[in-house]
This record gives C-alpha cells, structure tokens and sequence, in this order.
C-alpha cells in the first residue's frame, strides 16, 4: 500500500515480511474496494486514504522517531486505558490490530476455539509477527474487563511486557475507590517506563489535546443527523478506527477541517445516499480495524449507517475529561471519574448503557438499530436482551446479530440485513399512508 519501501524498516522490528507482504496485499484490496468504490464521498477523506495508505509506513516510522527521542510507545487494547497518562508520561498511545483473522491456528494452540474473534486476533497478530504496532511498542497496557481479555493477557504477557490494570464490574462507591487507586498505579507504572515525573502541567495538557480530539468526533457525529448523512457509515467508522493511531493533535485538525465540508455538504442538501435512505443505528461490540465486514454489507444494500454505539464510535467519545482539576491530584480525579462513565458491557448493572442506545435512535432518527455482537462474547451478546426490551417499549424494530470475522457467513447476513430493511421500509410506508 504504501509508496516509499519500508523494508528496513519493518527488518527491524522483527516483522515475517513474507506474511506481512500478503497482509498489506490483502488489506488494500479490501480497502479499494470497500471505500474507494464509494461515490460523492467528501474531499477531507483524503487525508484519511492517505493514513490508510501508510498505515504500516509512515506513522510507524514517526512511532519510531518518538522512540528515538526517548519517548515511549504503549499499545492498549480497550477504552478504559486512559490516554491522557500515556501521553503526560511523554508517550505514544495506540490502540492495537485486532480485527482480522491472523495466525488463527497458531492461536487455537494457545487459546480455547470458542474465544471471540477480537481476542484471538490480538494474540495471532503477536504471534505471526505482522503488526509493525505491537512490535514497535515498548509495554501493553491490559485490563480486567471481560474474562476472555483477562485470561489472554495471561498469556500474552508471555508474549509481550504487558501490563494489566484492574477495571471493576460495577459502579458503587468502593469500585470507584479501586478505580481510582489503578489510575494511580498506571500513573506510577508510565512514571518507571518513561523515567520522568508526570506533572500537572502535562496531564492538563494531555487532557485537553485529547477532549479536543474527541469534540472534533462528537461534532462529526452530531453532522451525521442530518438528513441525508454527508458522509457514509463506513467512512465514519474509518475514522474512529483510525483515531485510535494516528497523532491527536494532526488529526483534530484534519478532522474539523472535514467537518467544516460536512456542513457545507448539509446546506447543499449534498448526501452519500438518498435523502430517503434507510437509516440505521449499530450497536454493540467495538469494530478494530480492519473489520468492515457488517457496515460493508449494510450499506452496500443502499441503507446508511447515521451512528455506532460502540466504544470504535460513540461510547468512546461522548464524555470528557472536566478541565477544571488543578492539582495533579485532581486532574488524575476527574480524569478516574471520566473512564468510569463508560458503559462496557462488563459492568453489572449497565442500565446507562440501555438509555443511551434508546437517545442515540432518537436523535439520530434511526429507522431500526442493528445489534452486532461477536460470537462468544458473553457480555454483549448477554446483554442484547436487555437491548431488546428497551428498544421494543420504543417500538424501534431492531436486527441482532452474532458473527466472526470471516467472511463465510456474509451471504447469509446479507440475505437478513435486506430482509430487516424491506421490513423497516414496509412500516415507514404504513406509517405514512
Ligand atoms: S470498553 S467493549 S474495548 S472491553 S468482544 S474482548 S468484551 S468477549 S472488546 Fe471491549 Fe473495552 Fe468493553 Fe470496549 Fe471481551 Fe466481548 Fe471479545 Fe470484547
């Protein structure tokens, strides 16, 4: 994919270059031919082809120059990693591959079959050396949120210096007592990493470089409710994986600049589907790159994608840090009390979770909401009952789904995906008539 030849480069870190060669072949014809067939797409997703484009080139030879200057690259794999600590510390955060299928019999050695897909990838990618991130990065950054990702740490530690940090299950006083106490631990970990102290000045800082990252993708969001959406589902997606990577500060700028088209598109009444097109609401499991499998197939049948209640969407962005901390104390306080917001499907009870998915169809003004759970994900596909029940006292129709990351199954959600929409258009028609 990319131009310049990182050969050398990719040496270095210990990459299997012949594997990682039939990777990045892969990964740019899917890519070709799920975004760049796009038609009417905006002009600010240039900048973002050009990310993909270089995705194992150029941002990690910039990774590379940060570890050169001393800085140091942490990888994470979950939204409850704070990235403000890392960035204080003077590093790099990057939310790590997980998904596609790679190494996947190398991994069944090492992990049960009935594992979910994003957790098996994390491990195949270690394994089959062809993720330049993981390898170039200095320390993992796990958690204890589900029993599958807490257990695979276990043996990824093996793997890779990770280091795990304990998330609770429940939202009471004394699990926000222990939450608290884990940032601190984290604090202290980045203190030995990095060798210097984390200040108030840089958390206030990292803080506020990262709320403005995430007030650049709540204001995409918020465009996306206008009718017709400016930008398709996949694009959005696409830039919500890519925010995980890509420098902060770079991509705030990037990312307003194409806001800023976005509403011209929106006074023009300029869409990427009819004004008329189904629109839809996903909700669910995160989707790590490259796994485009779902919104591929929703939007190829011609319906939009307005919004994604996931942590690669929404769940990962609508809070912020409050700025108003003064001391380091502070800040690491409000920074604590941001995280324990989010509403993972790991927390008992998780009832902020079933409101939010009910406003986000409202104010988007979703035609049906698409569940999408990983197969062998307990917590998500769990809690898709409870999703149900909220969904059906709004009479919003709602389509679950439990896949993979293969692509033996797609037929299949096609044929159920276009059945929901025939569904979906039959009511709009009845409600008008
Ligand atoms: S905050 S959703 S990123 S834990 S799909 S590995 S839950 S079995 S990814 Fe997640 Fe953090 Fe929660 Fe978000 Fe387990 Fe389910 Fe697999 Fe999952």
């Amino acid at each position: 994919m990319a131009t310049t030849d990182y050969t050398a480069m990719w040496e270095g870190l210990g990459i299997d270059l012949e594997a990682h060669d039939e990777l990045l072949q892969v990964l740019g014809a899917a890519y070709a031919d799920v975004f760049l067939s796009q038609e009417n797409r905006p002009e600010g997703m240039e900048y973002l082809d050009f990310v993909m484009t270089e995705i194992h080139g150029l941002r990690i030879q910039e990774l590379l120059d940060v570890k050169k200057r001393g800085g140091k690259v942490v990888g994470t794999f979950c939204l409850y990693v704070p990235e403000e600590i890392i960035l204080a510390a003077g590093g790099v955060s990057v939310g790590l591959c997980a998904g596609a299928d790679i190494g996947t019999q190398q991994v069944e050695q090492l992990l049960p079959r009935n594992t979910c897909a994003l957790i098996k990838s994390f491990v195949g990618f270690k394994l089959a050396r062809v993720c330049p991130y993981v390898e170039a990065c200095d320390l993992v950054i796990g958690e204890t949120t589900c029993d599958g990702k807490k257990k695979a740490y276990e043996i990824f530690g093996e793997l890779k210096d990770t280091f795990v940090i304990e998330v609770p299950h429940t939202k009471s006083d004394p699990a926000k007592a222990l939450w608290r106490s884990e940032v601190g631990r984290l604090v202290r970990k980045m203190e030995e990493l990095s060798g210097r102290e984390i200040s108030a000045a840089a958390l206030r800082e990292s803080v506020r470089v990262v709320n403005a990252k995430r007030k650049a993708l709540q204001r995409l969001n918020s465009l996306r409710r206008a009718r017709p959406s400016p930008i398709s589902g996949l694009d959005a997606l696409l830039i919500n994986q890519i925010q995980f990577y890509d420098d902060p500060v770079r991509l705030t700028e990037k990312l307003n600049a194409l806001c800023d088209q976005l509403e011209e598109r929106i006074a023009d009444k300029v869409g990427v589907a009819p004004a008329d097109a189904a629109r839809i609401l996903v909700s669910g499991c995160p989707m790590a790159t490259p796994n485009w499998k779902v919104p591929s197939i929703v939007e190829g049948i011609g319906a939009t994608i307005v919004a994604e209640e996931s942590c690669v969407g929404e769940r990962g962005t609508r809070n912020l840090v409050a700025e108003d901390g003064e001391t380091r104390e502070a800040i690491l306080d409000r920074i604590a009390e941001r995280y324990l917001q989010i509403d993972c499907a790991c927390f008992t009870p998780n009832t902020e979770r079933l409101d939010h998915i009910v406003e986000m169809a409202r104010d988007y003004e979703a035609d049906g909401v698409i569940h999408y759970a990983l197969q062998f994900c307990a917590p998500y596909t769990m809690e898709a009952y409870k999703v149900a029940k909220a969904l059906k006292r709004e009479n919003t129709p709602l389509l679950t789904l439990e896949t993979d990351y293969s692509m033996e199954d797609a037929a299949q959600l096609e044929t159920r995906v276009q059945a929901f929409l025939e569904m979906l258009e039959q009511s709009g028609r009845q409600q008008r008539a």
